[in-house]
């Protein structure tokens, strides 16, 4: 018994010898070359199409892109590795402006997805430098913190309104913005002031589209617009001049108070031929656009602009 019981100890001693000599080998094979993983991936959420990316946004004017507009990309994020994203590192929104030019970069404000199966997003405001670009323009990398490979392929995106596009220049996904060229938005105001007066921001010009004072024949006037920075309808100190696209004076509503012994004439944004810059002088009757016998007088004056 008492032998038996030796043996079973002696068998005990030499297993557990037997499992703490792992570290002397004999012999080992020579190493491999580094381990790698999988590359990051980036997918459109609406129709999973890889090295793609979807666009949404809210939008001042349904179906256009404005001024003061949120556009916002979405991606889905993947890497079967467990490497995060770190893929709006290298992100860049631009446009190319309306003058020509070389592209102006756009800042965003992004949110990398937390994890593999997560969403990315990055978001931009349309700055009022982009008035009357033809597309709004982004390229980003497919790039995680880290692993081997780090990064996989840039997807470049020519025109946020384009699912896919010449050159593949649309996002992949079936999200997209508006089309361009960028209009004006609310966060940018015109007015009408006697030229005389100089307006500039902050000058407490008058501006006769806001306040009650009658236009005068023979007076000229110009159009200006700005940057209404806090959303007032006045031209304030600091808020800076835009220069809109395009600019049309117009002639409105009925002139009864001015018609006497002629017939009422009654005219809707009637665009007056010629006054496309920002200045007018309110003409005579003989060589007023608006087709009444007292030409200009009665109707109101206003500018459309984009
Ligand atoms: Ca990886
Ligand atoms: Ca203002």
């Amino acid at each position: 018994m008492t032998m038996n019981f030796r043996v079973k100890q002696m068998v005990l001693a030499l297993a557990l010898a037997g499992m703490t000599s792992g570290s002397v080998w004999a012999a080992s094979t020579p190493t491999t070359s580094s381990v790698q993983g999988r590359v990051p991936v980036l997918s459109a959420p609406s129709n999973n199409a890889t090295q793609a990316v979807d666009f949404s946004g809210t939008y001042a004017t349904p179906g256009q892109l404005s001024t003061g507009d949120t556009v916002v990309m979405t991606y889905d994020y993947t890497d079967l590795d467990g490497d995060v994203d770190n893929s709006l590192t290298t992100v860049n929104w631009s446009y190319a402006p309306f003058g020509g030019g070389g592209d102006v970069p756009i800042a965003a404000t992004n949110a990398p997805a937390a994890s593999s199966g997560g969403q990315g997003t990055s978001t931009i405001t349309l700055p009022i430098g982009a008035l009357g670009a033809t597309a709004i323009k982004v390229t980003v990398q497919e790039f995680s913190a880290t692993g081997d490979p780090i990064s996989g392929s840039t997807i470049t995106v020519t025109d946020t309104s384009l699912s896919t596009g010449p050159g593949g220049g649309g996002g992949g996904g079936t999200g997209v913005t508006p089309p361009g060229p960028v209009v004006v938005g609310g966060n940018i105001a015109g007015g009408i002031f006697l030229a005389s007066a100089s307006p500039a921001a902050g000058s407490g010009a008058v501006d006769y589209a806001r306040v009650g004072t009658h236009p005068l024949v023979g007076q000229t006037y110009v159009f200006r617009a700005w940057n209404d920075a806090n959303n007032s309808g006045i031209w304030d100190a600091g808020e800076a001049q835009v220069v809109p696209v395009s600019i049309q004076w117009k002639l409105d509503g009925s002139n009864a108070t001015a018609n006497g012994t002629s017939a009422v004439a009654t005219l809707n944004n009637h665009s007056i031929a010629g006054a496309t810059s920002d200045t007018y002088t309110i003409p005579v009757n003989s060589t007023s656009n608006s087709g009444a016998i007292p030409g200009d007088q009665g109707f109101s004056l206003k500018v459309d602009f984009n």
